[in-house]
């Protein structure tokens, strides 16, 4: 039944021209940010000291223009400009987190500081006032010093003090904010922060970091889901998941060692985190783990580098999360050929998977080294984790294109990314997977972690040299607003004159 009600959709919807096809009428549109990106006010008011406070003033030098987050757009301030943004782009949602060393100082939930909650509660009421949905996102890298010190993600206590934490969450907003999403990115926590130094606390222990955050992260999403579920979701009716980073990854050719090298390639960068929750087995990757079994065994490990789960444990993760949120930007083409190899440290993660990547020359580049755009790459993604985990609920959390500080307001390459993007989604909707909703990174131009300002994602321009970090309309926005307005996607259609954009605008 349900293939024949898919077949009917599929003709109906390919019979339409591209342009004309649209989303549904539920459908979310938003956009993202993240806490030390966007708020600045790094000590105001009682918060506390996080990981990138302590990075970015200890070695700023790891920050490409010596810059940190400090103040960056000073949403602390701004907060009420944001939410008028928000409106003059019609946004349905707006996906933003929260600094856990604001709300808990120390980390640790015997204190709590007011005037941090009070910051938050201004910041969703202001959207509610405007019927924008709130999607909040618990952790997104800014993890207390305090806890750092302690070992954070590392130690075997870090999932009761995030479900401290989310507990403390779920009772100051849970009234009010309906979609929760416990961690932000496992990959970049546990494979740059812990497994490399592209990301705080550059801790660079390649051999075991990412694996044993990627426990302990995982035991901590299960527990605030749980709690989640027994403790809150009966009076509040809310929802709990996670935002994995999922770019495509597929084989550079269809040999079967280019197949497999190109699972163990998406074992490596998504499957760590989503095969614990998503997949019926539970536990970590199979094909993965035997890898880092018998390297650790050759390397003179006493044990797996890769730490296992109890059976306990395997059974109160799985199936833990009420949606999976996916971050996408770009697609590799995966090799199993010693030619596309590049070196890796002894022992580490790419070292475990040996694989190797390449992406075509012809595919255009954004401002970031990283980021390239891709054909199909959303469809390719989402069917492949629909198929493998059930077609479960998915919302993509970030998608969007980075450009020089210095390129103006007209970005016609962004709106060409957001456009093939969104294209993309609808493709993807059209094929069955369960998709419902999709957020624009970013909302703004914010500070981009290790590139610093240099790199700019935003709808909105912010001048950051102006004391109010005064933000402006690029032509994107425009266009983002259009699409959402019309639910469609008009490739003809031309933003007004950028006299106009600034009169909207403000
Ligand atoms: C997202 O990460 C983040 O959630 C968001 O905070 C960020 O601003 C946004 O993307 C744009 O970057 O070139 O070796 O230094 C996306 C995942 C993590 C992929 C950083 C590229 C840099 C690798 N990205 N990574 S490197």
């Amino acid at each position: 039944m349900r293939a024949i009600i898919l077949s009917v959709l599929l003709v109906s919807c390919y019979a339409l021209p591209k342009h004309e096809r649209k989303f549904p009428d539920d459908f979310l549109f938003g956009t993202a940010t993240a806490s030390y990106q966007i708020e600045g006010g790094w000590n105001a008011d009682g918060k506390g000291e996080n990981i990138w406070d302590r990075m970015t003033h200890t070695r700023p030098e790891v920050i490409r223009d010596l810059s940190n987050g400090d103040e960056a757009a000073d949403s602390y301030n701004n907060y009420k400009r944001d939410v008028e943004m928000m409106r003059e782009l019609g946004l349905d949602a707006y996906r933003f987190s929260l600094s856990w060393a604001r709300i808990l100082p120390n980390g640790i939930a015997n204190e709590v500081n007011k005037p941090g909650v009070e910051f938050y509660n201004n910041y969703i009421n202001e959207m509610l006032k405007y019927n924008i949905t709130p999607m909040v996102t618990l952790y997104h890298w800014d993890l207390p010093q305090k806890l750092q010190d302690l070992g954070g993600f590392t130690s075997p206590l870090f999932p009761e003090w995030f479900e401290d934490y989310a507990r403390v969450v779920f009772d100051s907003f849970g009234d009010r904010v309906k979609h929760w999403i416990t961690f932000n990115e496992p990959r970049e926590i546990c494979y740059e922060g812990y497994g490399s130094t592209t990301k705080a606390p550059i801790l660079n222990a390649t051999d075991v970091g990412i694996y044993l955050c990627a426990k302990h992260l995982v035991l901590g999403h299960a527990r605030a889901y749980h709690a989640y579920d027994k403790d809150f979701r009966a009076s509040q009716g809310g929802t709990c998941g996670i935002t994995i980073s999922v770019n495509w990854f597929g084989p550079l050719t269809d040999s079967d060692e280019d197949h497999l090298a190109a699972e163990i390639r998406r074992q490596a960068e998504w499957g760590l985190y989503a095969e614990p929750i998503f997949s019926e087995e539970g536990g970590f990757p199979k094909e993965l783990s035997d890898k880092v079994a018998q390297n650790s065994k050759e390397q003179g490990y006493p044990r797996s580098r890769m730490p296992e789960f109890t059976e306990d444990e395997k059974e109160f993760i799985r199936g833990a999360s009420d949606f999976f949120g996916v971050n996408h930007y770009t697609a590799y083409l995966i090799s199993g050929d010693e030619q596309y190899k590049t070196w890796y440290p002894k022992p580490s993660l790419y070292d475990d998977a040996d694989v190797g990547s390449y992406t075509p020359p012809e595919w255009p580049q954004s401002a970031s080294v990283w980021l390239k755009q891709a054909p199909n790459s959303i469809y390719n993604a989402l069917t492949h984790i629909s198929e493998k985990y059930n077609y479960p609920l998915i919302y993509i959390t970030e998608n969007g294109w980075s450009s020089h500080p210095d390129s103006g307001l007209e970005d016609d390459d962004r709106i060409t990314y957001y456009r093939a993007a969104l294209n993309n989604v609808l493709d993807t909707i059209e094929a069955g997977v369960n998709l419902k909703g999709y957020m624009a990174w970013s909302l703004m131009d914010n500070f981009e972690w290790m590139e610093g300002f240099l790199e700019r994602f935003g709808l909105y321009h912010v001048d950051f040299e102006s004391a109010e970090k005064v933000r402006t309309p690029r032509k994107s926005a425009f266009v983002y607003k259009e699409i959402i307005r019309s639910r469609m996607i008009d490739p003809n259609y031309e933003p007004p004159s950028r006299t106009m954009w600034i009169d909207e605008g403000h």
